[in-house]
């Protein structure tokens, strides 16, 4: 639990400092003169802007504090222990220190997340009963349906939903989707 907060946090610090503030250091006064091609690199190009950014003492490596100062100026609230431990997390030598592979990393394990957490919301949405917040046995037995598979009654989902409804409320909630969603 803790550890997806922390995540969906950088994340959002991501999304905040990526890619306009970023750009914004470049102090070109026209958008329009920056022609650069919109090519494969562009994201790397922009991730990189960011390393530059949060690299206050530019040695090409972010420290913590380095990284604790960045969230904090995108006014996310970070630990020392969680700017370490979100540090440690990619850190691939053990300097303690993000290299540029580094923080790639971390970044592209982001988003990774960030997209697989947003498909799994689509695809809960998809069999969720309306304005209930969970998946009953009748609506995921409706989607089922409505996705061709026919043969599958109301019983059978409710069976389905069981073998997964953690609370025994009978009915899945986003957490025991994301439960059943895993096997
Ligand atoms: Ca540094
Ligand atoms: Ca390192
Ligand atoms: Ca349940």
């Amino acid at each position: 639990m803790m550890v997806a907060d922390k995540s969906s946090g950088f994340g959002r610090f991501l999304c905040m400092l990526s890619p306009k503030k970023a750009a914004q250091k470049s102090d070109s006064p026209t958008h329009s003169n920056t022609s650069t091609p919109r090519g494969s690199n562009n994201k790397s190009g922009e991730l990189e802007r960011v390393f530059h950014y949060l690299d206050e003492n530019g040695d090409g490596k972010i420290s913590p504090s380095e990284l604790r100062n960045g969230m904090r100026a995108a006014g996310e609230d970070m630990s020392a222990e969680e700017a370490a431990a979100a540090v440690e997390l990619s850190d691939s030598d053990g300097d303690g220190q993000l290299s540029m592979d580094d923080f790639l990393k971390l970044v592209e394990a982001e988003a990774g997340e960030e997209e697989k957490a947003r498909s799994l919301r689509d695809a809960f949405a998809a069999y969720e009963m309306d304005g209930q917040g969970c998946i009953t046995p009748k609506s995921l037995c409706r989607t089922l349906n409505q996705l061709g598979q026919s043969d599958w009654t109301v019983q059978d989902c409710a069976k389905m939903i069981q073998r997964y409804d953690l609370n025994g409320d009978g009915v899945l909630s986003f957490d025991e989707f994301q439960t059943m969603m895993r096997f």
